[in-house]
């Protein structure tokens, strides 16, 4: 039976600072699994604009987010690197996929619930659909595997969701212009698919650091408060302070994993020295079990400044020459399109659209 390549598509917003979490939750896992798949990464500038966006801090981010990429070990020749507006196919292709998105579907989506805050009826559409335009950025791939932090969980059912509904829907299409791939369906038999259904890959430690100061929140480049979040730029100053204020419990840390329950700060500290340290939690509790918070946070902080001050350091060399980084996006973005052209083109024909034939 044929299969549909393996690919991995992700991305990463350009709001803001990229923080501690953007680093461990995604950007990591990006670099392990270049290796392994094709890969494509993207500066998912549509989706930034579904709140507002100063344009020059935008521009800048676009650059940063790419800075960060290249200097994390993203590797922008073997794979692609763009930004998500120089390829027009995948808003072509959201638009086609909120036809086939249910309403019922995207009231359950708790992210937009949680943005669009307590005046629902002031956010922009595009914060409302976000997910669907995420699912396009996945399926213009036809990408299999998605690395995303557990925040991005739902969403990425959602985009299987709708990847069905289409193959489903369109079925006699795409058989009669041969553009299926034949999968199992999960009850012994096989349907054509012209969309495969992408695997969300979450993993390791810290699939969702939270705040430094407040255990119960994920850490976020919205949140107001910056001692909240380690950002990729902060220098060797700035991340032993702000680990120093983190909020944490008078307890010594547990011996045991199982100690860390109903301690979500110490669970945070802990995850993050594990995964900055390629460890487990169960690893860092043998070493630093029963010390004060006060030992582990200086060993936390020279393990993140070991980690991200050589990272800050290429990014502050790799945003002083825009130029250079255009040119990473242009080249990305000329490669995406080949793909996401040949995806769309088969969606309009399955769809029943005219169009130029070989454009
Ligand atoms: N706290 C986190 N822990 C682990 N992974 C995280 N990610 C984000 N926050 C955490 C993962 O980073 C990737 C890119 O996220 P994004 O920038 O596209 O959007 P986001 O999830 O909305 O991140 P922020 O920081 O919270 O941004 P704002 O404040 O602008 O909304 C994703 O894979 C995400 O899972």
């Amino acid at each position: 039976m044929a299969s549909f390549p393996q690919r991995v598509f992700s991305g990463v917003q350009p709001t803001g600072n990229l923080h501690l979490g953007n680093y461990l939750g995604a950007i990591t896992r990006w670099v392990e699994l270049q290796a392994r798949y094709d890969c494509v990464f993207c500066v998912v500038d549509l989706h930034a604009i579904t709140v507002p966006q100063d344009p020059q801090d935008l521009t800048r981010s676009i650059r940063e987010v790419t800075a960060a990429f290249l200097a994390s070990g993203i590797d922008a020749k073997r794979h692609i690197v763009f930004n998500q507006s120089q390829v027009a196919e995948h808003a072509e292709l959201a638009w086609v996929l909120n036809c086939t998105a249910r309403i019922g579907w995207m009231n359950r989506m708790t992210q937009f619930k949680e943005k669009a805050g307590k005046d629902r009826e002031q956010a922009s559409v595009g914060l409302y659909s976000y997910p669907v335009l995420m699912a396009a950025d996945v399926l213009a791939y036809r990408a299999t595997h998605v690395p995303v932090g557990e925040d991005q969980k739902q969403h990425l059912e959602l985009a299987r969701d709708v990847a069905q509904k289409f193959n489903q829907d369109f079925t006699a299409s795409i058989a009669a212009r041969g553009l299926g791939v034949e999968q199992p369906t999960g009850e012994g038999g096989t349907a054509l698919a012209y969309f495969p259904l992408p695997e969300p890959l979450i993993h390791g430690p810290a699939t969702r650091v939270m705040s430094l100061r407040d255990g119960t929140k994920k850490m976020s480049k919205s949140d107001p408060s910056d001692n909240s979040r380690i950002n990729l730029t902060d220098d060797a100053d700035a991340i032993a302070s702000k680990i120093r204020k983190a909020r944490t419990d008078p307890d010594p840390l547990p011996s045991e994993v199982a100690g860390l329950a109903g301690r979500p700060e110490a669970d945070n500290l802990v995850g993050i020295f594990a995964a900055l340290n390629g460890q487990t939690r169960e690893e860092v509790l043998a070493d630093y079990g029963n010390a004060q918070f006060s030992t582990f946070k200086g060993a936390l902080a020279d393990r993140a400044v070991a980690t991200l001050a050589p990272i800050a350091a290429e990014m502050k060399r790799l945003v002083a020459d825009p130029q250079a980084i255009d040119a990473v996006l242009a080249d990305g973005a000329a490669r995406a399109r080949v793909i996401a052209r040949e995806t769309m083109d088969g969606v309009k024909d399955i769809v029943g659209m005219v169009r130029t034939p070989g454009r």
